[in-house]
């Protein structure tokens, strides 16, 4: 097998909606790659957004267009592209379904940024729309279709909130509760982990979480929830094999995520831009593990009647403030405390159950094993193509952090 990579033996037809994206193009090439026929269908509303806040990616991204055509140039299982708007077509979303009768769709298409989405209420109410309208519209769709279509969706970490959780473990999606009766009996109970939401981008995915339990309940629609951590990391061994492949990197105020956006600064020299005092603690993941995650995810389905299968997908957890520390001591980058744009907790603690994952054999990268290679391979390579207007965060979650910022 070419690259050393595995085929599985049975070949699955996947949808991958959202393809276009930072963590979804990575994994539509890994399918491919096992030898999956892979149908891309996105908007491209990735690439418009960039073009409206007037930023790049640091890496330099070809089209869809050439992205496919370098892939099957290099011998990959072709792939194919269509562009489609899932939370506005949806009836084209459903003749696709009809005609392609996949056994599985991957569900990455919606607006993922948290400041963006609080950047203004033409941005919250398009997070909404373009969110929750995308995932009804395939739910409703895979019953009309009358499909047995086992669905994965990315969902966050971020649906459990970032307060105290008083030292407790989160779990992978369902909380035994007790219910104390007027009698003084109790009972116990499974319920969805309860929800707090941090931005209208995570609320967004809160209410994912219960489109899914209804229509699993309703309809036997078999859904996988995967609560991601933020993703770090840009290439995947397989995207790293033409630079045509290459993975986007964020690095701007909305959408670059924070460790990359350390990374990156450290490489141009900038000072390591963390909000407050730095106690917020984060679930991380790297984009390889990411992506080997979902193909576990599509090979470990949910049967027919199951409850939604809820996987927390993160590998290991850390408080800004250390990250910063961490890359400034590689690096010898300086570390800036900055007013936070954020209306959220200043410290908080952060233990994630993970155990799904693990015992499906992931084998995770931590921090330790890529960070330094990350720094001087992608964030180094391209420093010069990063606009330092773009870095600081501007989109802030209310008047009194917007007040804070700008003085
Ligand atoms: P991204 O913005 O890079 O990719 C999303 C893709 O979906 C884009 O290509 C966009 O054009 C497409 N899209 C959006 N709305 C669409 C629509 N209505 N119809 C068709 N296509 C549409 O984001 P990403 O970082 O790849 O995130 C993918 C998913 O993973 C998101 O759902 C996000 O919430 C989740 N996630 C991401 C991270 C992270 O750190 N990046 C962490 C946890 C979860
Ligand atoms: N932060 C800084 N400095 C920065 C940028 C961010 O201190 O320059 C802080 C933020 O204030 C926040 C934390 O870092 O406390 C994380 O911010 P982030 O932008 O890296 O991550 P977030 O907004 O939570 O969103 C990202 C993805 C989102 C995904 C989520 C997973 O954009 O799609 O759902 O990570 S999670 O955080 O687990 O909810």
């Amino acid at each position: 097998m070419e690259h050393g990579s595995v085929r599985q033996e049975t070949v699955v037809k996947v949808l991958v909606l959202g393809g276009d994206g930072f963590c979804g193009w990575p994994c539509a090439v890994n399918l491919a790659d096992q030898g999956h026929d892979v149908l891309i269908v996105d908007n491209l509303s990735r690439r418009k957004i960039d073009i409206d806040l007037e930023v790049e990616s640091l890496t330099p991204i070809t089209s869809i267009g050439d992205r496919l055509k370098a892939w099957s140039e290099i011998g990959g299982t072709p792939m194919r592209f269509v562009h489609m708007d899932i939370a506005h077509e949806y009836q084209r979303l459903l003749d696709l379904l009809l005609e392609e009768k996949p056994d599985s769709v991957v569900h990455f298409a919606e607006q993922r940024a948290a400041p963006y989405s609080m950047k203004s209420s033409a941005t919250k109410r398009y997070t909404v729309d373009n969110n929750v309208n995308g995932t009804h519209n395939l739910l409703a769709a895979i019953v009309e279709s009358t499909l047995d279509i086992h669905v994965v969706h990315l969902g966050t970490m971020g649906v459990y909130g970032y307060g105290s959780h008083r030292g407790a473990t989160i779990p992978e999606g369902y909380l035994k509760v007790e219910v104390p009766q007027p009698d003084g009996s109790r009972f116990e109970e499974e319920i969805l982990h309860p929800a707090s939401p941090g931005s209208v981008y995570h609320m967004t995915k809160t209410l994912d979480q219960l489109l899914f339990l209804y229509y699993n309940k309703n309809d036997q629609v078999r859904i996988t929830d995967l609560h991601q951590g933020i993703v770090w990391g840009t290439n995947t061994e397989a995207t790293d094999r033409d630079p045509r492949l290459t993975n986007r990197f964020d690095y701007d105020g909305d959408y670059g995520t924070v460790l990359n956006r350390f990374l990156m600064q450290a490489a141009i020299g900038y000072p390591l831009t963390v909000h407050g005092t730095g106690g917020q603690t984060r679930a991380f993941i790297h984009i390889r593990d990411s992506v080997r995650c979902v193909q576990l995810a599509l090979e470990n389905p949910p049967v027919k009647g199951e409850r939604v299968k809820i996987f927390n997908q993160m590998t290991e957890s850390h408080q800004v403030g250390e990250l910063a520390k961490k890359v400034a001591a590689l690096t010898g980058s300086k570390v800036n405390n900055l007013p936070n744009p954020r209306n959220e907790a200043v410290e908080n603690d952060l233990i994630v159950d993970n155990r799904c994952f693990i015992e499906l054999g992931l084998n995770p990268t931590t921090l330790d094993d890529g960070l330094l290679k990350e720094v001087v391979e992608i964030a180094t390579r391209y420093a010069d193509r990063c606009d330092r207007n773009r870095i600081l965060c501007t989109s802030a979650w209310t008047k009194t952090q917007a007040q804070a910022i700008s003085t």
